[in-house]
């Protein structure tokens, strides 16, 4: 009886540990879900999940239940005649001469003509649907929500008052969609599973069957029969293969099988494995199929779950960002979404929404996969908006924007690898096409990684700023990381070619000697030249010279500090000098888009590219070129008193450009337009249509609110801290330097702010005009109070 009862006292001592423990992790993480009280009624209501590579989305419907799939690898083949066009150097110069002679309408023609292979369709595809007809009747009780805390999404609702609980995750250290559906009716669930993916014009693109007594099978090919090259129709016919694999286990009842789907009979519990490989990551793809199968097969939800959700915290926990609570968690997103559109403020949506963009970047972009598309990876159509694919003169970069400061580095890999790729197959667009050494980057590509330009029009898509924009991705991994392997190993090897092109590729510009980009377009924007004439093409865009400015300067930096001696260093150094300045201020006071002040033909254009060098570059700043800083604020009153900002993600990059431009109000200004305007109910950022990099931009956004460290003088704390954000608290923030900051606020004023550096460190932090120099070892941490 004794040993009975020290037992009892020593399991209850046990259990108590356990809760502790339990409690503990859960406190130290707050929740944070978007939820509601019906089903998606579409896609941009469902809610997403995703691995990096593979993605779900949940539409939580009681009768025909969607689970929309994604894969990052769904593309339609390359093909060996999708290569460079017929341009030359010759041709080149022929254009030149054309600029040279103010004939910049020829210019543009001749150029879109001889290097560009116009319209291309070739798009990023879905993988399709599992469907489960549950035909539930007499629901109550509905709730549908994703934990981002957890990144599981779970739908629960009573059917004639017997509850029924769907819960899914998409685990990373597994490779699994795994699904959980529960029911507490004596007479169990009825449900039929299908698998199914949508034509492609007409086409049937996969077929489905069932293997063994406990699975049901979708293998297929990607093909694209609307694909457009050189805006001629090229139907694509073959692509990346693929199997999807569902693998049902269950309790109570029975499964049955017909020839293409799984029936669920009075099951109490059912558990749902799918795996998915394709011929892009596996020549196998098949066997790896089985591989992940075996690897879940003899484990349980709850441990699979458990490994996820430490999985997925040990990237998500690093940072905590929490306002003065208003208390609107109890009320579903729908409704707090229109309360803002009535004018409300709703700050924890704003820490919410701040949130999402890391879960999504945790969800689309893990080392090894591909990186985060103009959808992240989740995407339903065969032939989607803009093809689904990479752009680069804003929206790819722009994904990345939050990888650093928001303590999700490693994140950044799938950019760089790919990055990687277009530098060597850029190699050969810059020899055969422009005859300049180096590498040439397009400002749109896809999978495949092609650099051949794709431009119907010379102002859509005959940027030459993307191979430097990406450049800027890869130097200031180095800033926040100061890991000079990385500098030696990666940057400097991709940096160098991309130099090297610019190099060869400046001319001189007869009119003023100055070395100028030519032919050069400000992405997506026109100007009225002396003859009238709506044209895109000039001697060196504001953003080609900021872009290139910048690109030589690190690139001599980066020599400097891997003591490299080649000759380039010498030449770069001279061409540096000769660069016609980036930033030039006009009559009016705004800065030039162009090489000289000229009407643009939208004033209000959404793409804000001769602020390059200001955001996200670092070249103005309030200290360094006031009159430039002005400048930009100028720039941008004129944009926005013209209609800009007009899709999300150049509302995104409005709140980082307030931001940089110390202004609270300002940046909190386009957070409430961003969100009254460009916010679907499952809080995807719209274009519109949806496109991703509103969301990260958004969240790169509020970290510059919130802590900049750009400048060589200083790292500001609280910068752009908005009158609305009176108290709160961000942790796990990260600086340039291997800085990481945990700051605290209230009545508007900074309380703390706790310092701990990752390598020995010398800098000044800059508070309410104030300056206090830090000298901090490795390992070592500082508390700030002001
Ligand atoms: C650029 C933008 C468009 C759109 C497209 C995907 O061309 O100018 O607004 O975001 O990329």
């Amino acid at each position: 009886m004794q040993k009975f009862n020290i037992r009892l006292v020593l399991f209850s001592f046990f259990m108590m540990a356990v809760l502790c423990a339990c409690m503990k992790s859960e406190d130290r993480i707050h929740k944070l879900a978007l939820w509601y009280t019906q089903p998606a009624n579409d896609w941009n209501e469902a809610l997403p999940l995703g691995n990096g590579k593979l993605g779900v989305m949940v539409f939580g419907n009681p009768i025909n239940e969607r689970i929309q799939l994604n894969d990052d690898s769904m593309w339609p083949a390359d093909s060996d005649d999708w290569n460079n066009p017929e341009g030359n150097k010759d041709d080149l110069e022929a254009i030149r001469n054309l600029l040279f002679e103010g004939k910049n309408e020829k210019a543009d023609s001749l150029f879109v003509n001889k290097f560009s292979r116009k319209k291309v369709v070739r798009s990023h595809q879905t993988l399709g649907d599992l469907f489960i007809d549950f035909k539930h009747q007499n629901i109550t009780e509905y709730k549908r929500e994703l934990d981002i805390s957890k990144a599981i999404a779970k739908v629960t609702y009573k059917t004639y008052n017997q509850l029924f609980t769907e819960k899914i995750f998409v685990s990373n250290p597994k490779s699994v969609i795994a699904v959980e559906l529960t029911t507490q009716s004596q007479e169990g669930l009825r449900a039929r599973l299908r698998l199914s993916r949508p034509d492609d014009d007409g086409f049937p693109t996969a077929k489905t069957f069932t293997r063994g007594q406990t699975q049901l099978v979708m293998q297929g090919e990607v093909t694209q029969r609307k694909g457009f090259f050189n805006s001629e129709p090229y139907p694509i016919l073959n692509g990346v293969q693929f199997e999807t694999c569902l693998h049902v286990t269950h309790e109570g009842g029975d499964l049955v099988k017909g020839s293409d789907f799984i029936d669920l009979s009075g099951v109490r519990k059912a558990t749902l494995y799918l795996v998915s490989n394709s011929s892009y990551y596996f020549e196998d793809y098949q066997a790896q199929n089985q591989k992940d199968l075996e690897a879940v097969a003899s484990k349980s939800f709850e441990t699979l779950e458990k490994e996820h959700i430490k999985d997925y915290q040990n990237l998500y926990s690093r940072l905590d960002f929490r306002l003065k609570d208003n208390h609107l968690d109890s009320i579903p997103i729908d409704e707090r979404l229109k309360r803002i559109k009535d004018g409300h403020v709703d700050t924890n949506l704003e820490t919410l929404l701040f949130q999402y963009g890391r879960y999504l970047l945790i969800s689309s972009s893990r080392p090894g996969t591909n990186p985060a598309n103009l959808q992240g990876l989740w995407n339903e159509h065969i032939n989607a908006p803009w093809n689904a694919d990479y752009h680069l003169n804003i929206n790819l970069q722009m994904n990345y924007w939050l990888a650093d400061v928001t303590n999700l580095g490693e994140l950044n890999r799938p950019l760089f690898d790919y990055i990687d790729r277009l530098v060597a197959s850029g190699q050969k667009t810059a020899r055969t096409n422009f005859g300049c050494r180096g590498s040439f980057i397009p400002h749109a590509t896809d999978l495949w990684a092609p650099t051949w330009l794709r431009a119907p029009t010379a102002y859509w898509g005959c940027s030459v700023g993307a191979g430097g924009w990406l450049m800027q991705h890869y130097w200031q991994h180095y800033e926040y990381t100061l890991d000079h392997t990385f500098l030696r190993e990666r940057v400097w090897p991709a940096l160098n070619e991309v130099a090297l092109f610019y190099s060869d590729w400046l001319i001189e510009d007869p009119r003023d000697g100055f070395l100028v980009s030519a032919p050069s377009t400000s992405p997506e924007n026109r100007f009225y030249n002396p003859q009238g004439l709506s044209v895109a093409t000039c001697l060196g865009s504001a953003m080609d010279q900021q872009i290139i400015y910048e690109v030589f300067d690190h690139y001599l930096k980066a020599c400097d500090l891997l003591q490299i001696d080649d000759p380039l260093v010498e030449k770069i150094k001279s061409q540096k000098a000769r660069l016609r300045p980036g930033f030039v201020i006009g009559t009016d006071g705004r800065l030039l888009e162009w090489d000289r002040e000229y009407e643009e033909t939208e004033p209000g254009h959404r793409h804000m590219s001769h602020l390059y060098g200001f955001h996200p570059g670092d070249y103005v700043t309030k200290n360094r070129t006031p009159e430039l800083f002005e400048a930009v604020r100028k720039t941008l009153d004129y944009r926005l008193d013209h209609g800009g900002a007009g899709t999300g993600w150049s509302r995104a990059w409005l709140i980082n450009c307030s931001a940089r431009l110390l202004d609270g109000a300002m940046a909190h200004k386009h957070i409430q337009l961003l969100l009254q305007k460009s916010m679907s109910a499952n809080l995807f950022d719209l274009h519109p249509p949806f496109q991703i990099d509103g969301n990260f931009g958004y969240t790169a956004g509020v970290a510059e609110m919130l802590l900049q460290s750009h400048e060589t003088n200083g790292i500001r704390l609280l910068p752009a801290l908005p009158p609305q954000w009176t108290e709160g608290s961000i942790t796990g923030i990260r600086a340039r330097g291997g800085l990481c900051f945990d700051m605290y606020w209230k009545d508007h004023k900074l309380e703390k702010a706790v310092i701990h550096a990752s390598i020995d460190q010398n800098f000044n932090l800059n508070y309410e005009g104030k300056t206090k120099p830090v000298g901090l070892k490795k390992g070592q941490t500082y508390t700030f109070i002001p």
